[in-house]
């Protein structure tokens, strides 16, 4: 039933649809004490997605370029903890893709309205690249690209909905990815939009 993508991804369909409830509760209670908002790049632009952190490290960007920081720099507070459901979810799924002992201490937090979409990159922040990355879907559809190691690297593109999660390591951790623009869509717990988890261990 888990679908491999590539040595080392890997989609686990509605993986998260158990945890839904406390999951919303969860990010709700996160976004009171750490409200979303629209980063600017070291370039100088304002990001299309919205974003907000949890964890003992949260990522962000500026003038300055990007790094994860202890504290919010809306706020000169730390971020909100991982609430136990995320840390629950995040260590389960990498350890149903065969990463037992996985141990998040970031949850980036994005937020996609329809328009919104985030170009190909590569998540290089991170102190170990031998951790993985786990990506939690919710709200709106979206079509997730998954490149190559190369930027021009042609792009696969990877349907998620409503509580997929999604495993990257390994040899699928360095690759790039994006999220094509989201169409005008609704969804009855959500509304208007897509939010995605990212679990990382970032320090
Ligand atoms: C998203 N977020 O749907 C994605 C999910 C981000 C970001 O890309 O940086 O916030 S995480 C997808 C991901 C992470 C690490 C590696 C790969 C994909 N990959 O190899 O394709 O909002
Ligand atoms: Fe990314």
């Amino acid at each position: 039933r888990d679908e491999s993508l590539c040595a080392g991804a890997v989609v686990l369909r509605g993986f998260a649809l158990a945890d839904e409830a406390p999951l919303l509760q969860a990010i709700d209670a996160i976004v009171a004490q750490a409200p979303f908002r629209h980063l600017i790049t070291p370039g100088g632009l304002r990001m299309s997605v919205a974003m907000t952190n949890a964890g003992s490290l949260g990522w962000v960007s500026d003038r300055r370029g990007y790094r994860y920081d202890p504290v919010d720099p809306d706020s000169g507070k730390r971020w909100p903890p991982l609430p136990d459901v995320f840390r629950k979810l995040a260590t389960s799924a990498a350890a149903q893709a065969g990463f037992a002992g996985f141990a998040p201490d970031a949850c980036l937090i994005n937020r996609y309205e329809p328009g919104t979409r985030l170009s190909l990159h590569q998540d290089r922040d991170e102190r170990d690249f031998g951790q993985p990355i786990v990506s939690v879907s919710l709200g709106i559809p979206a079509i997730f690209l998954f490149g190559g190691d190369q930027r021009s690297d042609a792009a696969m593109r990877v349907p998620l909905a409503h509580g997929d999660v999604v495993v990257w390591g390994g040899p699928a951790r360095l690759r790039h990815h994006g999220v094509l623009p989201l169409k005008p869509n609704h969804h009855e717990a959500l509304g208007e939009c897509r939010i995605n988890l990212t679990f990382r261990r970032a320090g």
